[in-house]
């Protein structure tokens, strides 16, 4: 049976093809003005929605009384009013494991970018200004051989923590809710990855990398104490969500010493405001949220999603479903 799909963000022709040779689709991204009409107006028949970056909250859903699936094209899903969508029973779909290697990769590259000071030496070329050899000044720090340190250790830690222990030679501290059975999950990572205590990971870490998904309990718990607990010297990278972290104190830790450099891809929030310290701050290199954005990836987090709808409005259980019950 032909059902009312609404695509919230743009997905790609060949992804929007398929669901239109099922179903009926409006295509309407609320973060357009244009196109707010038309999406407040599909929502009162939309049986389905797919797309991503754009609050789904309890108002949202109480103008959309046909809705029993959302497919998002993330793996985050902290734009979902959780308890809201199991209240109304709405099935919620997500992209993950598709993106792990390339959110990695974008992490390893801030790491990689803040230790050895890349964006701003590449302006100090880009600008004219390298008239003669660099000196002290204009160091680095090393990576390889560095301590590791992860907060969260859910597939995409444990991609990262892959590329510093087999790549890098680094020892790879993790602190999460409970220890990975690594033998069954990660074997590669067995004797290179250990489960630490926060304070002590903090306290033994290089490079710090915050990995967190954005929860009631993870809003902002990277606070002053966290910093202040870190080695002098360390840096600080956020690929997770900004909201994790209290930007205030990143500010402090940044502008009196504790913290070296820091690479953030997310910021509480986005974009970045202009008028954000983080923005110039000269210990920061900052990227607009590119954790997953690469062509293959992106199509690929699309076609997850894509499918994943089509087999709910089935009567299919999709692979990736969210589970709302426990929040
Ligand atoms: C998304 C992400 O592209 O998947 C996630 O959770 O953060 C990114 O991969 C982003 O959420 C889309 O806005």
């Amino acid at each position: 049976m032909r059902q009312h799909i609404l695509v919230f963000r743009e997905l790609p022709p060949d992804q929007l093809a398929r669901l239109q040779a099922v179903h009926d689709v409006t295509v309407a991204n609320p973060r357009v003005p244009a196109q707010l009409p038309a999406f407040q107006a599909a929502l009162a028949t939309a049986v389905g929605m797919i797309g991503s970056s754009y609050p789904v909250d309890e108002a949202l859903l109480a103008a959309a009384p046909q809705l029993k699936v959302i497919s998002s094209v993330s793996v985050g899903v902290d734009n979902y009013a959780l308890s809201a969508l199991a209240a109304r029973d709405v099935m919620l779909c997500h992209t993950p494991g598709v993106l792990d290697e390339t959110v990695a990769d974008t992490v390893f590259a801030l790491l990689m970018a803040s230790s050895r000071r890349i964006v701003e030496l590449s302006n100090l070329v880009r600008e004219g200004r390298w008239t003669k050899n660099i000196g002290e000044d204009l160091f680095g720090f090393d990576v390889h051989g560095k301590t590791l340190g992860l907060l969260g250790f859910g597939r995409i830690g444990q991609a990262i923590a892959r590329r510093a222990a087999l790549g890098f030679g680094m020892p790879v501290l993790y602190h999460a809710r409970r220890a990975v059975d690594l033998a069954t999950q990660a074997p590669e990572l067995q004797g290179r990855a250990l489960h630490t205590p926060m304070n002590e990971l903090l306290a033994r870490a290089d490079i710090v990398v915050a990995m967190l998904p954005l929860s009631s309990s993870t809003r902002g718990m990277i606070d002053t104490s966290v910093f202040g607990a870190m080695k002098p010297g360390a840096i600080f990278i956020n690929g997770g969500r900004g909201a994790t972290v209290q930007e205030d104190a990143l500010l402090q830790a940044l502008d009196h010493g504790t913290l070296r450099a820091a690479g953030l891809d997310v910021f509480a929030t986005e974009p970045l405001p202009m008028d954000s310290p983080l923005r110039t701050h000269p210990k920061v290199t900052a990227l607009p949220h590119i954790g997953s954005a690469t062509f293959e990836t992106r199509h690929a987090m699309a076609e997850l999603a894509t499918t994943s709808l089509l087999q709910a409005l089935a009567g299919e259980r999709p692979a990736a479903v969210f589970d709302t019950a426990a929040y």
